[in-house]
């Protein structure tokens, strides 16, 4: 029996990877941060009491700013493959908590690049990085490839660019089997509710019963490549089966606007748009013309934004086989369909008096 460790196993990709990996036969070892509450929601699914015999998921306490904890964790498990999914992912939050951005997404990388160099297990365990899109920031060519020459635009993206090349590094120097899958942005319904598109389904959902006024964004003209994560984690898995390590753009190779994405999902629920956002009433309806607002809050707009993306992903296509199965309508109506589910629970649980989150971040 194989086995992986993933690092962000909480995570959206987390979740779908862990379950790919359970359904092939592997045991699943994840680390999971210490938090004040339960944080282990995605995979709740697929957990199993540690009291039970036979776990095939098995969670680790740790954090990637903790090199012991990593090592003991590495000696621990001596994993066939290492799937470093852990990060501060929020490119905007990154510009408020730059160090710590840094540390992990930057040096968690390195730390376990080493720990597997320090234990000697460089010819055993497989290394996949969780690099982005986001390396290409303000892109030098349309579109982007793996050639394509890196401009990262936030301290999100200034450590995954030292995650990127100690990957590539690690492997020249010590022979490591480790790979980095330059991943273009991707979604489910298990995306973060931070996130602009799972921001925007969840949203549209709750304005459909009520539940919220009006959806406020920042930059509706950014363009972005979106697939789903249940077909990228596939990819990931793929990249560390190869006779030879090597990094892969994995993309759709298709490009919407943010604002492209609100229309998708507004027709989904049948919803009109009003995109001027003004004259709102206390329903989030414009009364002159009956639509939902959109209003635009400047909160949301970053010191330096990555305006565009589109990925390339004819590499992966010829020497992985690349097929993404699920179309970007197909990928909105799935997100819709589960926050309109969330939201009629919340309803519910509001009717019977119960307080429900209605953060809008
Ligand atoms: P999420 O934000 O959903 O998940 C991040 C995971 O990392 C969570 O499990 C989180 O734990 C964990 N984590 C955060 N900080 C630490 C830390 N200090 N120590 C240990 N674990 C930590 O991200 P995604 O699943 O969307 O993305 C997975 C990876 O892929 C990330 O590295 C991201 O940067 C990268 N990526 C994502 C893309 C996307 O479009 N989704 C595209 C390209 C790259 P907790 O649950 O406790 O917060
Ligand atoms: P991104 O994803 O920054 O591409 O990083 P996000 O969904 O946060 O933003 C996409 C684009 O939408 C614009 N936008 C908004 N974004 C958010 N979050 N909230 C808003 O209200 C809003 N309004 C407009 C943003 O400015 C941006 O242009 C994601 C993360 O998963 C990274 O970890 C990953 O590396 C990249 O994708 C590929």
């Amino acid at each position: 029996m194989k086995k992986a460790l993933i690092t962000g196993i909480t995570g959206q990709d987390g979740a779908y990877l862990a379950e790919l990996l359970l359904a092939k036969g592997y045991e699943v070892h994840g680390i999971k941060r210490r938090a004040s509450s339960f944080n282990t929601d995605r995979i709740d699914h697929l957990y199993k009491d540690p009291h039970e015999q036979d776990r095939d998921m098995i969670l680790h306490y740790g954090d990637l700013t903790d090199a012991s904890n990593l090592i003991r964790v590495l000696q621990q498990v001596q994993p066939d493959e290492v799937y470093n999914l852990a990060a501060q992912s929020h490119v905007q939050v990154s510009f408020e908590t730059p160090e710590y951005t840094a540390d992990v997404d930057a040096l968690g990388a390195m730390r376990l690049l080493e720990g597997i160099r320090l234990l000697g297990l460089e010819k055993k365990t497989r290394f996949y990085q969780a690099s982005t899109s986001e390396l290409f920031g303000l892109v030098q060519e349309s579109p982007q490839n793996e050639k394509t020459p890196f401009y990262p635009r936030s301290p999100y993206a200034c450590a995954k660019l030292y995650a990127y090349w100690i990957t590539v590094n690690y492997r020249e120097a010590y022979g490591i089997y480790a790979c980095n899958g330059i991943l273009f942005n991707h979604e489910s319904p298990l995306r973060g509710e931070t996130f602009v598109t799972r921001k925007i389904t969840r949203a549209l959902a709750r304005i459909y019963l009520g539940l919220q006024d009006c959806l406020y964004l920042g930059n509706l003209d950014a363009l972005r490549d979106w697939g789903h994560a249940r077909d990228y984690v596939r990819m990931q898995w793929l990249m560390l089966q190869q006779e030879q390590p090597d990094d892969f753009v994995i993309a759709s190779g298709e490009q919407h606007s943010v604002r492209d994405f609100v229309d998708a999902a507004a027709r989904e629920l049948g919803l009109a748009i009003d995109w001027q956002g003004e004259g709102i009433d206390e329903k989030g309806i414009n009364p002159a013309n009956g639509k939902t607002v959109v209003a635009v809050d400047p909160a949301y707009f970053r010191p330096t934004e990555v305006e565009t993306l589109l990925g390339d992903p004819a590499k992966a296509k010829e020497k992985l086989g690349w097929t993404p199965d699920i179309s970007f309508e197909e990928l909105v109506r799935e997100m819709v369909r589960l926050d309109l589910e969330e939201a009629k629970r919340d309803e519910l649980v509001e009717r019977a008096g119960f307080r429900v989150n209605h953060h809008q971040e």
